[in-house]
């Protein structure tokens, strides 16, 4: 059963050793990690149900490209041991259920309140507190909060003129309703070419009457390959958890576990090249980008792999004209988050889908009865934003934060986040991130950086509860030699060449940084662990003068 609502007047502010905002895979692992610190905490989620982000994406075709059984917690070798994946790459359905599933095991819902927003949270200098306020009204304080908002859970509806006007349905992605979507017989217009947007394509145009895709950037995509798992893949897997599990946490730059390159793209023939690159495009996934160590470094041999991504597209789609304007030439392959498909190009094929470039005849509103790009008007009777997300600092934005001396995290992150670590931001003591801005987070497997971040917080709330200390902060120092690190180390890369999401590039107006932290998991992960071997390097730790330690509200 879930936690209870509290309403203003009807009972006191609660008082928590932390307040946990967000009930998706790091919010559920926090809560259980610090129950088992013997700590309280509540969990505040604006859903009505656990999985964050696996709650709110139910669009056609949703799935994660991360493989299912990497794709799953590593805290609980019973639970690894135990739960069927039934294919390569979970249906959103399944990831949901996993997700239930954990709550249930672990108890968790008891703690978690549903369907409530952390509108603000304000730190109480002198009793060095923090105190939240929610959309039902209530208040909470809590000595630490986590926001565990998740990096891609603040859909982005794009700014075009007329929004208000369509007579028909429009959904987002990122926001999909809690039914099933039917467009049969609909002429649909799915404005987007990201990884949502590949997803759901071809299953909607099975679907539709007629389909058309409104690209303003083309982007590189390769083939899943999904298919069911078999049992003897299955107990593969779970018999090499643990050297799988700790090499995708320590020597994999991703977080996902492969054959690392250990040859940059011209240390191969041309023919030898052609051959990893088919062999990759024919196993399919995410780990095409790993068939070379210099492609995300180096633009020539980024080309490589660029061009022959090109090559497929010409193979596959029929109309050379329509495969020009899918193949991507604006920014280099992997630069923007490559996507992972089933039969995305050859779903251009099909007579019922068009594509509409932006780029010739950009959107210039959205009718009553449809889109009009240029002068032309598509007629349609359902849009689809696949527009993405305000990602990584968006839903953080969401909530007025207000650190020492009042000072908002809004007016501190305005030319772009800054953090130490991705963990604490300087002037807001006690707040911490999880897959915070500064570190791997998107540019990794999310539940590995999720579990890292998660453990690394925990034992240092249980290494200030040993010392008696009650606050912890990030210094300006670390946090500026940081954040210069983060930059210097992405700007040594071909990543902020594209206009991406991970540039803010997708959000009008916000500030161009290139906000996670590119220099690896496991590099990052021996960082964090030598930080905290070193008495938490970069934080100031401090009791308040009548100590008032953590843990005085345990269970
Ligand atoms: O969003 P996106 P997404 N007019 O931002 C276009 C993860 N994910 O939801 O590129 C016209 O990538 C925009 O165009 P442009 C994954 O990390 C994972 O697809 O900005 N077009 C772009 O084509 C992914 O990267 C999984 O020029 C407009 C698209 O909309 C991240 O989530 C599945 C526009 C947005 O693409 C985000 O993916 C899904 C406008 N005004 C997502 N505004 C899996 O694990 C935006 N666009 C499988």
């Amino acid at each position: 059963m879930a936690a209870p609502r509290l309403r203003t007047g009807e009972r006191p502010t609660i008082c928590h050793d932390v307040v946990i905002v967000g009930a998706g895979f790091g919010g559920m692992y926090m809560l259980h990690r610090l129950r088992g610190l013997g700590l309280t905490a509540r969990v505040f989620e604006q859903g009505s149900g656990v999985g964050g982000t696996w709650y709110w994406n139910r669009y056609p075709g949703a799935r994660c490209d991360v493989e299912s059984m990497q794709y799953s917690y590593s805290f609980s070798d019973e639970l690894q041991q135990q739960w069927d994946w039934s294919e390569r790459y979970a249906p959103q359905s399944e990831i949901l259920a996993y997700a239930n599933h954990v709550a249930d095991r672990f108890d968790l819902r008891r703690d978690i309140q549903f369907d409530t927003r952390v509108d603000s949270a304000v730190f109480d200098e002198a009793a060095r507190r923090w105190t939240v306020t929610t959309s039902d009204g209530a208040s909470a304080t809590a000595q630490f909060i986590v926001l565990a908002t998740g990096c891609l859970s603040n859909a982005k509806m794009p700014e075009i003129d007329g929004l208000g006007d369509f007579k028909g349905q429009i959904h987002h992605t990122g926001h999909w309703p809690h039914r099933e979507v039917d467009f049969s017989g609909l002429r649909v217009g799915v404005i987007g070419t990201g990884s949502s947007a590949i997803q759901s394509i071809p299953i909607i145009a099975e679907q539709a009457r007629r389909l058309t895709v409104f690209q303003r950037t083309a982007n590189f995509s390769v083939p899943a390959r999904n298919a069911k798992l078999t049992e003897d893949e299955r107990q593969w897997f779970r018999d090499n958890y643990p050297e799988i599990r700790r090499k995708a946490r320590e020597e994999m730059r991703n977080g996902i576990f492969t054959e690392p390159p250990e040859k940059g793209a011209f240390d191969d023939s041309d023919g030898a090249r052609r051959q990893n690159y088919e062999a990759r495009w024919s196993r399919g996934g995410l780990t095409f980008m790993s068939a070379y160590n210099n492609l995300a470094l180096d633009k020539a041999a980024n080309d490589t792999a660029a061009d022959f991504i090109r090559g497929k597209i010409a193979d596959i789609v029929r109309d050379p004209d329509v495969a020009k304007r899918l193949q991507p030439d604006s920014h280099p392959v992997g630069s923007k988050r490559i996507c992972v498909d089933t039969d995305y190009y050859a779903t251009f094929n099909r007579d019922n889908v068009e594509l509409v470039d932006l780029r010739d005849t950009p959107i210039a509103r959205i009718t009553a009865d449809g889109i009009r790009a240029g002068d032309i008007d598509y007629p349609l009777d359902a849009i689809v934003f696949a527009t993405g997300f305000d990602a990584m600092t968006g839903s953080v934005a969401k909530i007025e934060i207000r650190g020492r001396e009042g000072r908002t995290l809004n007016g501190k992150w305005a030319e772009g986040p800054r953090t130490y670590l991705g963990l604490m931001s300087e002037g807001f003591p006690n707040l911490f991130l999880i897959t915070g801005p500064g570190s791997p987070s998107v540019l990794s497997n999310m539940i590995v950086s999720i579990e890292q971040h998660v453990e690394w917080i925990a034992d240092c709330l249980a290494h200030m509860r040993d010392e008696g200390l009650d606050c912890i902060e990030a210094s300006r120092q670390s946090e500026d030699d940081w954040v210069a690190h983060v930059n210097e180390v992405a700007y040594g890369t071909l990543y902020p060449q594209a206009n991406s999401w991970y540039m803010g590039a997708n959000v009008p107006g916000k500030p161009r940084v290139f906000m996670p932290y590119i220099g690896g998991v496991g590099v990052y992960r021996q960082i964090c662990n030598d930080v905290a071997a070193k008495g938490y390097q970069g934080f100031v730790m401090s009791a308040a003068p009548r100590s008032n330690p953590i843990a005085v509200h345990s269970a």
